[in-house]
């Protein structure tokens, strides 16, 4: 099955990586905007042209199922301004198996992208579906570049968690990584807020598992496509998916 990801940069490996351990050898495609990342801050009108163009190349190269590797571009879905009638593919949207994984009455902490708290995407959800009973939201803007430098690690990423974590110790149920870049920093995130991580990729994998996607033996193949540098996402790339065994091609994109 030929199944695609999309993500501003990097964040969508995060998902990416649990959906191929558990399906491993399907075709796999993956887009990365790393020329426009971070998408938490650029307008609206932007995003929505980019997400359209997104849409376009999988159709073109056929994916059976399209997973939203980025739930800043996914609560653009949510808001109806950009349109999934008559796209040809399976789309699976990261905010809705983020809040699967939330209960009624919990205190819930939301860490993501200043866009999709603006968005209010996952408030609402959380607040008329779940009904919850207090959901906070952080956005957090320097995470992502802070992950596209490659600053997983040490005193500059220490000091910019602390610094937008320093009043959430013990304080909440569950705390959401609404954004796909945030996973890379989660045990240094999980010291700090000292409540249950909720990483919506977990519930992907479980409504790929209930779709029967079958798991297949043999080496996944994973074509990347990259619109910034080739070499820097190869570095990134490699770094974060470490010993999983994959065939891979990356090919240069720019989107307009
Ligand atoms: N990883 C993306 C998300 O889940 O929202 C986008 C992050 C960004 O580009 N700021």
């Amino acid at each position: 099955m030929k199944i695609g990801f999309f993500d501003s940069g990097i964040g969508g490996l995060t998902v990416l990586k649990k959906v191929v351990r558990n399906f491993n050898n399907h075709d796999f495609y993956y887009f990365g905007d790393t020329l426009n990342v971070p998408y938490g801050s650029k307008p609206e009108y932007f995003l929505v042209n980019m997400l359209e163009n997104i849409f376009d190349f999988f159709e073109s190269v056929d994916v059976d199922i399209l997973i939203s590797a980025c739930n800043t571009t996914d609560s653009l879905v949510k808001k109806g301004l950009v349109s999934l009638d008559d796209r040809s593919f399976k789309y699976i949207s990261i905010i809705d198996n983020g809040i699967e994984q939330i209960n009624k009455g919990e205190e819930v902490l939301l860490l993501a992208t200043s866009n999709t708290v603006r968005s209010g995407s996952y408030r609402g959800l959380l607040v008329d579906k779940v009904k919850v009973k207090k959901v906070t939201e952080k956005a957090c803007p320097l995470f992502v570049p802070l992950i596209e430098e490659g600053y997983w690690y040490g005193p500059m990423a220490d000091s910019i968690i602390n610094y937008y974590l320093r009043d959430c110790e013990g304080r909440y149920d569950k705390v959401i990584l609404g954004c796909t870049h945030y996973p890379i920093l989660s045990n240094h995130i999980q010291k700090i807020v000292k409540s249950k991580i909720v990483d919506p990729a977990d519930g992907i994998v479980k409504t790929l598992l209930n779709m029967k996607l079958p798991y297949l033996k043999g080496y996944p193949e994973i074509n990347f496509y990259i619109s910034g540098s080739l070499e820097q996402f190869k570095c990134l790339s490699k770094r974060f998916l470490g010993r999983m065994r994959y065939k891979s091609k990356y090919t240069q994109l720019i989107m307009y």
